[in-house]
C-alpha cells in the first residue's frame, strides 16, 4: 500500500517483437535484471508481421507497451526500463557515457546481422567472408575501447550495474559465442559480461526462453 491507503500498481508491460532474439533480446534482459514480469509477443515474421506492421508506430520492432502506452526504439526503451527500475545513474557525464556505449554496441548489429543471414541462406563463401571481416576488423576496436571504458571501474556507469550493461552483454556474449577466443584480448569487458551472464535470474531466462536462431 502506499501513501494514504493508495495501493502502488505494477506497471504493465508488453513486448512485440518476432520470434528471434534479435532487437528484442537486450528489452528482455533489461526486464529480467529489473525482476519485471512482462507479456512477451513474438510474431512470426512471415505470416504474421506483414499484417501487424501498419499497427506499429513507425512500422518496426521492438516496441514496448507500457500500460498500454507504446514505446518504441531499441536503445530509448532499455534506457526508460533502467531510469524506472533503479538500473541507471543520476550523474549526466556518466548517464551519457553509458548511452555512448550502448550506441557503440548497437551499431554493430548491422554488421553482424549480414553475417547471420548469409549463414542462414546457406552462402557459406559469403558468411566466412563477413565474419572475418567482422572479427578482425569491426569488433575488436569497440571491443578494445569498452575494455578501456572498464579501467578501474567495475561497471560502464562506474560501481553499479545499469541497463547500459545488461544491453551490452547481451549482444557481446552473443557475437562472442559465434567466434570463440573473440574476448580473451579484453579481460575486464569478458568479466564484465560474465557478470551479468551469471546472474541467476539472466541464467534462468537463457535456459527457458524460446529457442530461436538469431
Ligand atoms: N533503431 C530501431 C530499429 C528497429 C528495426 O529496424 N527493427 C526491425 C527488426 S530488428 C524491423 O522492425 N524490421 C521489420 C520491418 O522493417 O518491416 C531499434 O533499435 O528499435
Amino acid at each position: 500500500m502506499g501513501q494514504g491507503g493508495a495501493t502502488t500498481r505494477m506497471p504493465q508491460y508488453k513486448l512485440i517483437y518476432f520470434n528471434l532474439r534479435g532487437r528484442g533480446e537486450p528489452v528482455r534482459w533489461v526486464l529480467v535484471a529489473a525482476d519485471q514480469q512482462f507479456e512477451d509477443v513474438r510474431f512470426n515474421r512471415e505470416t504474421e508481421w506483414p499484417f501487424k506492421k501498419p499497427e506499429m508506430p513507425y512500422g518496426k520492432v521492438p516496441v514496448l507497451y507500457v500500460d498500454e502506452k507504446p514505446l518504441s526504439q531499441s536503445v530509448a526503451i532499455c534506457r526508460y526500463l533502467g531510469r524506472v527500475h533503479g538500473l541507471a545513474v543520476d550523474d549526466p557525464w556518466e548517464a551519457a557515457k553509458g548511452d555512448e556505449v550502448a550506441d557503440a554496441v548497437h551499431d554493430l548489429l548491422p554488421h553482424a546481422a549480414q553475417m547471420v543471414y548469409a549463414k542462414l541462406a546457406g552462402d557459406v563463401e559469403k558468411a566466412k567472408m563477413l565474419a572475418t571481416e567482422f572479427y578482425t576488423s569491426t569488433l575488436p576496436p569497440v571491443m578494445r575501447e569498452l575494455d578501456r571504458r572498464l579501467d578501474g571501474r567495475e561497471w560502464f556507469c562506474g560501481d553499479k550495474m545499469t541497463w547500459v550493461d545488461v544491453f551490452a552483454a547481451c549482444y557481446l556474449s552473443q557475437l562472442s559465442s559465434h567466434h570463440e577466443g573473440s574476448l580473451e584480448a579484453v579481460p575486464r569487458l569478458k568479466s564484465l559480461v560474465e557478470k551479468v551472464v551469471k546472474l541467476p535470474k539472466i541464467e534462468k531466462w537463457i535456459r527457458e526462453r524460446p529457442d530461436t536462431p538469431m
